[in-house]
């Protein structure tokens, strides 16, 4: 069975981006594939968490992983830093991580471009923890939204060059974007990923968004003034977004969403919209509730704990006689 591997940083709610071009993919592929999802709490203090905050987000995702359907009978759900050997075989990754690739990174250059103050170290090398992360487990594929194909890409690239110079080391892994969703827009700038970290949450959809709120937020998400339901991102940004989300959420075509409001206005349009996504989330959070309830997370931390170290601990021993920084 093929290994296949991902993480989501717990730095704030999980958005309606994350499922659509995440998480819910993960839940597809429990079945079909030796899965392995982490909370990745060592990347999200990149940049400062109030510790309580992060405590709180750190149960929330994983409530939320069991909630959209992760099951931790058929998928290994732990987290980062509770396999200590994520930071030092990241350490080891930085070392065969080129300052020029690091540069390129497009994360790290859009946040370099806005100016933003107080960018720490760990930030600028924190695609060289995310290779760790994925090598460590000999992953053979990577499900993630379009902003981090590129660090898949790094990380494979690091990885043959590894294997090029020491022997063959790590399996070179494939990054697995969805053909539709892999990048949500903010409702309020389309123009702009549907992010956690946005500064105003107009535009973006919390999965435990009170129902009435994710409404209004998408009854007065930006559109045009084009009047006409259909898929042309380039000209018509905020439709085009909403009718991803639909598409992701339903499995209809673009073709029929069109159809479908074919002689009607937006406002039907993003009804319907939010029928779609408050149908998806009252069911999330009926199970989220649920979850919370029965507090079942540290019993679910503490089995993929013990299954994930298993295979950490084995792979930084080779990885480490491999480089020679063992003494036999
Ligand atoms: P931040 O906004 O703080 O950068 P984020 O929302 O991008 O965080 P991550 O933890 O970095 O969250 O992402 C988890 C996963 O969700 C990644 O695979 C990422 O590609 C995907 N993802 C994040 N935002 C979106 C989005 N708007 N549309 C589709 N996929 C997304
Ligand atoms: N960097 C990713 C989260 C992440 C990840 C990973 C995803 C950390 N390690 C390994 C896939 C595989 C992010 O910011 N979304």
């Amino acid at each position: 069975m093929k290994r296949m591997l991902s993480g989501i940083k717990p730095t704030g709610q999980l958005t309606l981006g994350n499922y659509i071009g995440a998480l819910r993919n993960f839940v597809k592929y429990q079945d079909e594939y030796d899965l392995y999802v982490f909370i990745a709490n060592l990347h999200c203090i990149t940049v400062y968490n109030d510790p309580k905050e992060l405590r709180k987000n750190l149960k929330d995702c994983v409530a939320l992983y069991l909630a959209c359907g992760l099951d931790p009978e058929k998928c290994c759900i732990f987290l980062q830093s509770d396999v200590m050997e994520h930071a030092q075989l990241g350490f080891i990754m930085c070392c065969n991580t080129y300052l020029g690739e690091l540069n390129r990174m497009t994360q790290f250059k859009d946040k370099l471009a806005k100016g933003e103050q107080g960018l720490s170290g760990g930030i600028y090398t924190y695609p060289a923890l995310m290779s760790a992360d994925i090598l460590m487990y000999d992953a053979d594929y990577v499900p993630v939204g379009e902003d981090q194909k590129q660090h898949v890409e790094l990380c494979r690239d690091t990885a043959i060059r590894f294997n090029n110079r020491y022997g063959k080391s790590f399996n070179i892994p494939e990054p697995v974007v969805p053909k539709v969703g892999a990048k949500i827009m903010s409702l309020s700038d389309p123009t702009k990923k549907m992010s956690k970290s946005e500064q105003t949450n107009k535009g973006c959809i919390y999965l435990l968004d009170d129902l009435k709120s994710v409404r209004k937020k998408i009854m007065s998400a930006k559109t045009d003034d084009v009047a006409k339901v259909q898929f042309d991102p380039e000209n018509q940004p905020g439709i085009s977004n909403l009718m991803s989300i639909v598409s992701a959420l339903t499995n209809q075509s673009f073709e029929e969403i069109t159809d479908m409001f074919n002689g009607k206005g937006y406002g039907d349009f993003k009804k319907y919209v939010a029928d779609v996504v408050c149908d998806e989330l009252s069911k999330i959070q009926e199970r989220y509730n649920h979850i919370i309830e029965n507090d079942i997370i540290e019993d679910v931390l503490a089995k993929g704990k013990a299954k994930a170290q298993i295979i950490a601990h084995k792979k930084l021993d080779q990885i480490q006689r491999t480089i020679g920084i063992e003494i036999r």
